[in-house]
């Protein structure tokens, strides 16, 4: 874990369930946040993926470190099943195991700090919880990501974050020229260059990141600045990295420049346009195609946007490329 990677853990049968448990209690061990959210997160990455087991036709199980310094993690699971035709009924019954009364997604949801799932025939489930040791202290903006290394890689060569201080919200993907190690070097450069201008204007964190980088690959990266009150963003990108915002009456793709952070800027450009409430903002590599159209999914737009992040990467990504989404909307 570099860049806040996401880990995915394969679920197709009943044996790997355990896996998945293990793996969100070790993780939740080495980012330290104590032995109380990691027999959470172990309660929950298991009942997801009893879940994807029972009702899912298999999925993944995806581990996201949240917070900088890590305070906490997220739990998302991802399937293409048939989808859950009654969610109140699943609730209530814990429809994920059938037969064991009281667990099920009604564990999950007691368990984790925030909670959410979003299905629809045909088109399977994708569900989150957040399972924090310190909540964070400002709601006022709502942000989920998923960001997973191409197969094969240890490392994810792309990253993001998520910076809110003071009514402001700084959000930004990277993508590391490439992949593998190089790239993860490349695009931790650039985060730490964003992190430390993150009280600077778009077009000036970007210049930052340029002068950081000249030592490392390059990357492709786009920095949003959003006043968390008014729903005023700026934004500025080098390279391929797509940024748009949806919903509320508002769609539209944010333009970002060509050229490559550390080796290729003639033009940083900032560029003004408006969240509204409601609205959500989507930042995501080149690792996730471009022609997604978030109408195929009704009703995902409103729900909590680890759950969007998800379902583009699940029906998007190349994979071929590192692949992450970053997903932000005003309010809780
Ligand atoms: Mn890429």
């Amino acid at each position: 874990m570099t860049n806040g990677d996401t880990t995915l853990v394969r679920v197709d049968e009943a044996s790997q369930v355990g896996e998945a448990r293990r793996t969100a209690r070790r993780l939740a061990g080495e980012l330290g946040l104590g032995e109380v959210v990691a027999e959470r997160a172990a309660i929950v990455a298991s009942e997801a993926a009893r879940n994807l087991v029972a009702h899912g036709g298999g999925g993944v199980v995806g581990l996201q470190p949240l917070g900088h310094p890590p305070r906490g993690l997220g739990i998302v699971a991802l399937d293409r099943g048939r989808g859950i035709e009654d969610l109140g009924r699943a609730m209530r019954d814990g429809h994920s195991t059938a037969g064991t009364p009281g667990e099920g997604l009604g564990a999950m949801a007691r368990v984790g700090t925030e909670f959410d799932l979003w299905s629809a025939p045909g088109q399977g489930t994708v569900l989150v919880a957040e399972v924090w040791s310190e909540e964070p202290s400002s709601r006022k903006l709502a942000s989920g990501a998923i960001s997973v290394a191409k197969t094969g890689e240890r490392v994810c060569g792309d990253g993001w974050l998520v910076v809110e201080d003071a009514g402001r919200a700084v959000l930004a993907v990277v993508d590391g020229l490439g992949h593998g190690p190089l790239a993860a070097d490349a695009a931790r450069a650039a985060l730490d260059a964003i992190r430390r201008a993150a009280d600077q204007p778009p077009r000036e964190i970007v210049g930052a990141a340029h002068a950081a980088l000249r030592a490392t690959r390059g990357a492709a990266l786009a920095i949003a600045a959003l006043d968390l009150e008014s729903g005023a963003l700026r934004y500025a990108g080098l390279g391929n990295v797509v940024g748009a915002i949806l919903g509320a009456g508002a769609a539209r793709r944010l333009v970002s420049l060509a050229g490559t952070a550390g080796h290729a800027a003639r033009t940083i450009q900032e560029f003004s346009y408006d969240l509204p409430e409601g609205a959500v903002l989507v930042m995501h590599s080149d690792g996730i195609a471009t022609h997604w159209d978030a109408a195929a999914y009704p009703g995902l737009l409103s729900r909590h946007p680890a759950l969007l992040a998800g379902v583009l990467f699940r029906d998007h990504a190349r994979g071929r490329d590192d692949a992450t989404v970053l997903v932000a909307r005003r309010g809780a």
